[in-house]
């Protein structure tokens, strides 16, 4: 439901699409983020970010309420399951920050430094997740995207079949100690509240009708009806697949970007910088649907 669609805004220009030269990722122009878009603007985006997985405009200049009236054209808004470091009036508006006010940090640091598909662990996972960057370092803390439909489609023909019919447990808890040294390890209550899930191996996009991969090496535990050592096997080769550089668009981050990926058909992850520069954004995630599996 695009709720924050009017018609004629008068301060829109021609939209275009720049892609990136990689399989996704695009940058938008002639889009000021902060005021209503037109129906017919908006669905141009989303055309967009159907076709490159992964979108991006430059130069915007956005209160947590403009980012969060965008996201929703999108779909509903989650609150995230950690509620830790959101807007108190806002609660769909998280933070990412490395910056310490008395000696607190003002958002979660250090999140999604592996592969990952957001809240892929869930029995619906995100749809889309929106970031807007208030600062960022001169160097790193790039964030990458891989393309799941190009990871899939570039398989062999043979592996390509006997992957449609399987299906992957994501599990939150499964390696989270070791991604996260730093933080305190999942409650017993943490855990049960987001117990493993099932999800097909490959799933079809909604949208786009396209078959993707779905599966990462450091949230997926297990195949369904295979031993330990040949789910990993096959898990870790099929992350190291669809990771490839080839497959990847790396994002360089620029004060005023609102980049936007479709987690369907993408994994990302964040990359290290030095912990001298500052690094805050705004984020936002729209709630997704069970994933739809590519035979039944
Ligand atoms: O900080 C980043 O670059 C990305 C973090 C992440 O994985 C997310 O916001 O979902
Ligand atoms: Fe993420």
């Amino acid at each position: 439901m695009n709720v924050n669609v009017t018609a004629n805004s008068p301060r829109e220009s021609v939209i275009t699409a720049v892609p990136m030269a990689a399989p996704l990722g695009a940058e938008i122009r002639g889009v000021d983020l902060s005021t209503p878009l037109t129906a017919a603007s908006f669905a141009q985006i989303l055309g967009v970010l159907h076709r490159r997985g992964v979108i991006f405009f430059r130069g915007q200049n956005l209160a947590p309420e403009q980012l969060a009236a965008f996201s929703a054209c999108f779909g509903e808004l989650d609150v995230h399951h950690m509620t830790e470091h959101v807007f108190p009036h806002l609660p769909q508006v998280r933070v990412l920050s490395n910056v310490k006010k008395d000696g607190r940090s003002i958002g979660i640091t250090k999140g999604g430094m592996h592969w990952h598909s957001d809240l892929s662990y869930k029995p619906r996972p995100a749809l889309v997740t929106l970031l807007y960057a208030v600062e960022c370092p001169p160097q790193g803390a790039d964030t990458q995207f891989a393309d799941m439909y190009a990871a899939f489609d570039e398989l062999p023909d043979e592996q390509r079949r006997r992957l449609q019919g399987l299906r992957a447990v994501h599990d939150r808890n499964y390696r989270y100690a070791a991604l996260y040294p730093e933080r305190p390890p999942l409650t017993p209550e943490q855990i049960a509240k987001v117990p493993p899930v099932e999800h097909p191996l490959v799933r079809i996009h909604p949208a786009t009708g396209r078959p993707a991969l779905f599966v990462a090496k450091d949230v997926v535990s297990q195949i369904v009806g295979m031993s330990q050592q040949e789910s990993r096997a096959l898990i870790d080769g099929l992350e190291a697949f669809a990771t490839r550089p080839e497959r990847i668009y790396s994002h360089k981050w620029q004060a005023g970007d609102v980049l936007v990926w479709d987690n369907r058909c993408t994994l990302h992850r964040a990359t290290p910088y030095a912990p001298t520069h500052r690094r805050t954004l705004y984020r936002t995630q729209v709630k997704g649907e069970a994933p739809l599996p590519a035979v039944h």
